[in-house]
């Protein structure tokens, strides 16, 4: 177990994290310390650079992760992020293309594997850290077992090490050594019927169908009327909104203004962000966001979607966060999606209850990649991965 992990700058298993080791694991390296040639691979193997503005590049990408990325426990769902999402998650202000690391076959030409890398600011314990996040690890179903993902993960760090950045967080359903912080998804039926006919939620004796529907219902109108989609001239307050909320997580991001911009400003099918604004000022007092990421429901006769919204970050100082996620459900329902999924992180635990969640059979583990810190809670917790 664990072959690989044993030999990588992360936390162990069987290692207990004190004040004395905080910090980068692995010595100090500089630029020129790393190796020039990219990992050598078996020979009917090659690297590639995936081109994700080239719309067939992408194209192929959204093929191999629909057919062979993450599913849950019981292989019922797979994630299934749109073109359009991907290219957006994966090319943020800064961005480096040949972070978006290809395995082909030589003779095909065929798309195998992905792993992407994006920079990102995190602020870790008060201070910001400009690291890597890694994200869309993924091998081709028939070529599982065959310790792909290691090389992946070596091309990867080395092509971020290359530009001076030595740390990265990445998180996983799985347990690997060792997570930092381990969060639980929760869910909000929208559609309770059509969750329960593909098998993502399901009735008891006492729930049953038409019950299920009344408890879920929602009114067809917000209640904070003066909630509207996030526009241009928003940002620099809204940055200074959530900047100003995630500075006291423990691990959280950071945002300039041009990132807030690329990742919260409205993209159809893909990130929605809704604000209340000062009347005197016009700044930004109140966000709610989420993300749109769809799953293949696996052989089912009927339904092949499952449309999904994720809770991205929210912020809340004139009303109650309560409030304003309860707007966004309705919201959510209303432009048809059927569950709106979120993590017990940040203050989400707070509406959790109220608001009719109920705990999911997933875990998402948080790591770092050559840095040690103390766990911290879920709530301690300011990152969402997409
Ligand atoms: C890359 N960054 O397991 C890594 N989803 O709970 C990403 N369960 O949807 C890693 N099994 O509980 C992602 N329904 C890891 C997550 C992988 C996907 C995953 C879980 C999260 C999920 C659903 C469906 C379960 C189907 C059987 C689930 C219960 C919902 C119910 C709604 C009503 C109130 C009670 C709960």
């Amino acid at each position: 177990r664990h072959k690989f992990w044993k030999d990588q700058p992360v936390v162990q298993m069987d290692e207990n994290v004190n004040e004395k080791k905080i910090g980068a694991i692995d010595q100090e390296k500089t630029v020129e310390e790393i190796k020039k040639k990219p990992f050598s691979l078996p020979s009917h193997y090659e690297w590639c650079v995936v081109d994700l503005m080239d719309d067939d590049k992408l194209h192929e990408l959204y093929l191999l992760l629909r057919d062979s990325y993450v599913e849950d426990d019981d292989n019922m769902f797979r994630f299934d992020y749109s073109e359009s999402f991907l290219r957006w998650a994966m090319t943020p202000p800064g961005y480096h293309p040949e972070w978006h690391i290809g395995l082909r076959l030589k003779k095909t030409g065929k798309l195998l594997a992905f792993i992407a890398g994006m920079p990102i600011s995190l602020w870790i314990n008060g201070k910001v850290h400009h690291i890597s996040e890694i994200n869309f690890l993924c091998i081709y179903q028939k070529l599982r077992k065959k310790d792909l993902a290691p090389l992946l993960i070596q091309e990867a760090t080395r092509r971020i090490n290359k530009k001076n950045i030595f740390q990265a967080i990445y998180t996983a359903g799985r347990l690997l050594p060792k997570p930092f912080a381990s969060t639980t998804y929760y869910h909000r039926s929208l559609n309770p019927k059509k969750l329960v006919h593909v098998g993502f939620s399901y009735t008891t004796k006492l729930m049953t169908i038409p019950r299920l529907v009344k408890k879920n219902a929602l009114p067809s109108k917000v209640k904070n009327t003066r909630l509207r989609p996030l526009q241009e001239s928003d940002v620099e307050s809204g940055t200074a909104l959530i900047n100003n909320y995630l500075k006291n997580f423990k691990v959280s991001m950071y945002f300039s203004e041009e990132e807030f911009a690329w990742w919260f400003l409205p993209r159809e099918k893909v990130i929605n962000t809704y604000v209340i604004t000062d009347p005197e000022s016009g700044n930004v007092t109140d966000l709610v966001s989420f993300y749109t990421l769809n799953s293949s429901v696996l052989d089912h006769p009927k339904y092949k979607t499952l449309n999904a919204a994720y809770s991205f970050y929210n912020v809340a100082t004139t009303v109650e966060l309560k409030e304003l996620v309860n707007d966004v459900l309705i919201l959510a329902k209303n432009e048809n999606y059927d569950v709106y999924n979120c993590l017990n992180i940040m203050d989400n635990q707070d509406f959790l209850d109220d608001l009719k969640f109920g705990q999911g059979d997933g875990l998402l583990h948080y790591y770092l990649f050559n840095y040690r810190i103390l766990p911290i809670l879920p709530k301690e917790l300011g990152f969402t991965i997409l």
